[in-house]
């Protein structure tokens, strides 16, 4: 008899932790039109432009004000950026936070303002930041698997070859971590491969050139690149090009994001592989703004599914391509 009691006690102090953790949330009222932040990382690059413009055209679309801000690739400046939306008192704020720590602050901050933040993008270090309680829910891709799903396809079509260079992205950001984690762990379950440098290109195409020129110098016997994003990987492409090397041929070039014009290099041969990590946030950002004003409880994360663009499905899939 006193067993069950307990486990009831539990289950009921459970459940009474979880109500708290959801009131802990800032209310949103319904309304016809909000004033929403959009703390934006940099815009350096034509996932950034692509993600910009969807959220821009969504408010625009709902009537919606959206003050956006762009931290121009400093963290620093992003924390300032969200200060000042709390400060001009928006309704909500989107953030992808730049790292997964240093903005666990202002994610707090906001909350205590009485803002509710929903996270698009990237996430925030769990241990520091809790959906539920912090932030409403992630919106985003399910990074780790991204990283998995690139080393699976090379296990299966690597043809012999089997030295990588890494280039990994910024340094602290959710999807580098884990888009590294995720790699890293299939290579190893597929057996045979070696991982020769992994080192940050920022996720930038210039520092990702720099980086895989370098590397490709100290281990000219790499036959595999794989960059954590796309832009990395159309550096490495020139790279090799400035080696004297056939990238898609002689070193193989893996990617994550599935722009149009990485897509076009899978079509010509010169990257080998990438898997797509969706932009297009602004339709299923607002609708969560809304549903979430509405009363609706989220999960911690809303995975978004993402495609891949192999030499066999990249002709068709260019179009759809951002
Ligand atoms: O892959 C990259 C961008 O956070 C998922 O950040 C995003 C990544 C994307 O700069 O190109």
């Amino acid at each position: 008899m006193k067993r069950p009691a307990k486990l009831i006690m539990l289950a009921s102090a459970l459940v009474v932790g979880t109500v708290l953790a959801q009131s802990a949330l800032p209310k949103l009222e319904v309304k016809k039109t909000y004033k929403v932040g959009f703390a934006q990382t940099e815009s350096n690059n034509p996932w950034r432009l692509a993600e910009t413009k969807s959220m821009q055209d969504e408010a625009k679309k709902l009537g919606y004000q959206l003050v956006y801000t762009d931290a121009g690739g400093s963290t620093a400046k992003q924390v300032a950026d969200v200060r000042s939306m709390i400060a001009q008192k928006v309704d909500a704020i989107f953030l992808p936070p730049r790292e997964d720590k240093p903005l666990a602050p202002v994610v707090a901050e906001a909350r205590k303002a009485g803002i509710p933040v929903i996270l698009i993008d990237r996430n925030i270090d769990p241990a520091l930041s809790k959906a539920g309680t912090d932030y409403v829910t992630f919106l985003g891709s399910d990074f780790i698997d991204q990283g998995k799903r690139v080393g699976e396809w090379l296990a299966k079509n690597a043809n012999g070859k089997s030295k990588i260079i890494e280039l990994e992205g910024t340094t602290g950001a959710s999807p580098a971590n884990d888009r590294k984690k995720g790699f890293d762990d299939a290579i190893k379950a597929a057996g045979g491969f070696t991982i020769l440098a992994s080192q940050t290109g920022d996720f930038s195409r210039d520092k990702g050139r720099q980086v895989a020129e370098t590397l490709l110098q100290a281990h000219p016997d790499a036959d595999i690149i794989y960059a954590h994003n796309d832009e990395m990987a159309i550096g490495a492409v020139s790279a090799l090009q400035a080696a004297g090397k056939t990238p898609g041929k002689d070193v193989m070039v893996l990617s994550i994001d599935g722009g149009k014009e990485a897509v076009q290099m899978v079509v010509d041969g010169k990257i080998n592989y990438v898997v797509e990590s969706n932009p297009r946030f602004g339709p299923i950002a607002f609708k969560t703004l809304q549903d979430y004003a509405a009363g609706k409880k989220f999960p911690n994360k809303v995975v978004l599914t993402d495609r891949d663009y192999s030499p066999e499905t990249a002709a068709d899939g260019l179009s759809g391509a951002y």
